[in-house]
């Protein structure tokens, strides 16, 4: 995390993904009539003004805001069984791991489509978690491993001690929860994400499996009717934390577009927190996932504040210590040395 968001726009061949991306990054090329015609991913960085940082600025009597950093990365379409290797889609799942939002482009420009808006979200659905329970189990049976291993090197006495195994082995139960909700076709945010991060135990995952960050299923999701749609018409109540805006993907959009998916975007309920910090007469701010503490706040920040942290301090200032959870809108100040 930082204070840039990463946007994979994903989708069925055809959608109008790349027409969207073009309309953001302002580069005219890569949209064709053809399926599959995006064939590597492109990236796009675009600075938008921050709200929530202005209104900092503001209480701290301050001039200045960076802009929020948004990459917006356009991959190829999914087809129905991408997950499991079809198409070109899989090698693009991986693309979008690292992305906090996905955007899903929906055709609802021609109405004589193959597969219907309502459909379409469905297979992608199913996509993201055939693809997470693959990571999944892969995880369980890592951890069976390192399990097996570890009772082998007890017995012959070699190093009886494994903390974070122990920890692991705590989550285990969360994992096999989010196994099964895959597993039956649902979506394991609400179920089990959500009330993870109400209690501030997510950052605990993100650093034992660094898996949940990867999970695509429990994404953030914000649907884009392509085309003169009545939006109401179509289901997305599976995905988590769902928008659902019509825009025509003309240049012309671009402003309200961005406006509305940053208005509209909840970061609190995919587990996202904002702290600020100012530099000069600046204020910047930072995404971190709930649950993190100063020490690793600063890290956001760069690696070489972490390493050299003495303290942190936050506005109205008063130190705190390494382990103070940085709560979603924090003015913070970190002392290091140098
Ligand atoms: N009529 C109409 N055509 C559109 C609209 N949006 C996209 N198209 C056309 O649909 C075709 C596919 O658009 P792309 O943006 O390349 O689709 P994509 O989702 O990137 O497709 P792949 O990269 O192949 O997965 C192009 O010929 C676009 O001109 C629209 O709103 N109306
Ligand atoms: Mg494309």
């Amino acid at each position: 995390m930082s204070s840039v968001i990463v946007l994979g726009i994903i989708g069925l061949p055809n959608a109008g993904k790349s027409t969207l991306f073009s309309m953001i990054s302002g580069i005219d090329e890569g949209t064709s009539e053809h399926p599959f015609s995006t064939i590597r991913p492109r990236r796009s960085f675009i600075e938008i003004p921050d709200p929530l940082a202005t209104k900092v600025a503001k209480q701290m009597q301050l001039q200045s805001v960076a802009p929020l950093g948004a990459e917006f990365v356009d991959v190829g379409g999914l087809v129905e069984g991408s997950s499991s290797g079809k198409g070109i889609g899989n090698q693009f799942l991986n693309v979008i791991r690292n992305a906090d939002i996905l955007v899903q482009v929906l055709n609802c420009y021609d109405p004589e489509a193959e597969v219907s808006p309502q459909r379409a979200v469905e297979i992608v659905d199913q996509e993201l978690r055939d693809a997470d329970l693959a990571i999944i189990e892969k995880a369980l049976k890592d951890l069976d491993k390192r399990v097996e291993k570890h009772r082998d090197s007890v017995l012959a006495l070699s190093n009886p001690m494994d903390e974070d195994l122990d920890s692991m082995l705590l989550l285990r139960p969360l994992l096999d929860g989010i196994r099964n909700t895959l597993k039956s076709g649902r979506n394991p945010y609400w179920e089990i994400i959500q009330s993870e991060v109400a209690s501030a135990k997510l950052s605990e995952w993100h650093r034992l499996f660094k898996i949940v960050p990867q999970l695509l299923s429990i994404k953030h999701r914000y649907y884009v009717c392509n085309g003169d749609t009545d939006s109401d018409d179509i289901e997305v109540g599976s995905s988590a934390c769902s928008v659902i805006t019509c825009f025509n993907l003309i240049e012309e959009e671009r402003v309200p577009f961005l406006h509305a998916f940053f208005s509209r975007t909840n970061f609190q309920s995919m587990g996202l927190g904002r702290f600020f910090t100012i530099e000069g007469e600046q204020v910047q701010s930072w995404f971190f996932y709930q649950g993190a503490d100063v020490l690793e706040a600063s890290g956001i920040i760069h690696p070489d504040i972490m390493k050299n942290f003495i303290k942190a301090e936050v506005y109205p200032w008063k130190a705190v210590e390494r382990h103070y959870k940085v709560s979603d809108g924090d003015i913070l100040r970190f002392v290091f040395s140098k």
